[in-house]
């Protein structure tokens, strides 16, 4: 095949050189090697001539961008989660949309965990006042944080993830309440001894509340004030979701007045940026949207993306595809 009629691919952001290596071996290839931000006029401009892009969970793809990208056949993301894709917008355009599940499951409870242990024991707080050296001496009352081991643990989203969650709260003689769309079958409930609940009852009775759901306009703030309100006065609520999901300036009341524990957070409404009313709070652990950042999940998460990619761009059905209703465009 002559290199002219190779299929065009935008990688919107930086990879590892491997993935870049993989994509020129198939594609003419428009990198970004020096991960410039593109705003959606760029994104658009870079799309026009393109039949494939490898973007990434800060890349809205909705039908104003679509229009513009008249040879475009997929778009595959660089993530599980794809709230920054409008299925239907690219459905509508016969563009394919692809995610990458399964492979960053267990990195990813494992930071659930990290955070919601760090936020109960205080563990980023306390290290930080370390380093500032103001540890002078022993005290009974320092740092105190709240239990996690034979403590109720309540999982909002019990998908892959949620369920990697609840496997690692056994080891920690935790008992398991979970609230899901759909409930799981009696099998899997036994296998990970969870409990189906109702949302109120999760949030009444669980000392450490995990979000860990899809984002979808219906669940915007699905925590605020009222429910808030419902939990223990020393309960933790941990966020390794979408930002959207909590109302941040009725947490930060919440965390203020004592009324809430503490919060885990690895997401954010208006990532990057944060409130500066949660920098401000002492009971709160924050990480910069590291779900997935272990150097093997993400190498694996490319290369599904790429997978994804390739098979669109041969004309087959890609592994991952998530708008099954799409009618392709002709190659
Ligand atoms: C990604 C994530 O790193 O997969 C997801 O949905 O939230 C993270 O694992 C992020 O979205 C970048 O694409």
């Amino acid at each position: 095949m002559s290199t002219s009629v190779r299929p065009r691919v935008l990688i919107t952001r930086a990879v590892f050189p491997e993935h870049l290596e993989r994509l020129r071996e198939g594609f003419e290839v428009e990198s970004n090697q020096e991960d410039l931000s593109f705003d959606a006029a760029q994104l658009a401009q870079r799309l026009a001539d393109k039949d494939g892009a490898l973007v990434t969970g800060g890349d809205r793809i909705n039908a104003d961008l679509l229009r513009g990208a008249p040879h475009l056949k997929v778009v595959s993301s660089i993530s599980v989660g794809f709230n920054h894709i409008d299925l239907h917008a690219c459905s509508a355009a016969g563009v394919m949309a692809t995610n990458t599940p399964d492979v960053l499951t267990e990195t990813t409870a494992d930071l659930g965990w990290a955070l919601m242990m760090a936020a109960a024991r205080q563990v980023t707080q306390a290290e930080r006042w370390l380093r500032e050296g103001r540890w002078q001496r022993w005290a009974l009352d320092q740092w105190l944080g709240f239990d996690v081991h034979h403590a109720c643990l309540g999982i909002i989203g019990m998908g892959r993830i949620g369920q990697a969650i609840a496997r690692r709260a056994r080891g920690f003689s935790m008992s398991i309440l979970y609230h899901n769309r759909s409930r799981l079958d009696a099998a899997i409930e036994a296998e990970l001894g969870a409990r189906y609940v109702d949302k109120k009852t999760l949030l009444e009775q669980a000392d450490h509340v995990v979000l860990v759901l899809p984002y979808a306009p219906e669940n915007h703030h699905m925590i605020g004030a009222a429910e808030l309100a419902l939990m223990k006065p020393s309960a933790c609520l941990t966020n390794i979701a979408r930002g959207g999901l909590i109302d941040e300036s009725a947490l930060c009341a919440a965390l203020q007045s004592g009324r809430l524990g503490a919060a885990g957070l690895d997401v954010y409404e208006g990532e990057p940026h944060v409130a500066p009313e949660l920098l401000e709070l002492p009971n709160v652990a924050l990480t910069p949207h590291i779900g997935s950042a272990t150097r093997a999940t993400r190498a694996a998460m490319a290369h599904l993306a790429i997978d994804n990619l390739c098979a669109a761009l041969k004309g087959e059905i890609p592994p991952c595809l998530l708008n099954p209703d799409v009618r392709g465009r002709a190659a």
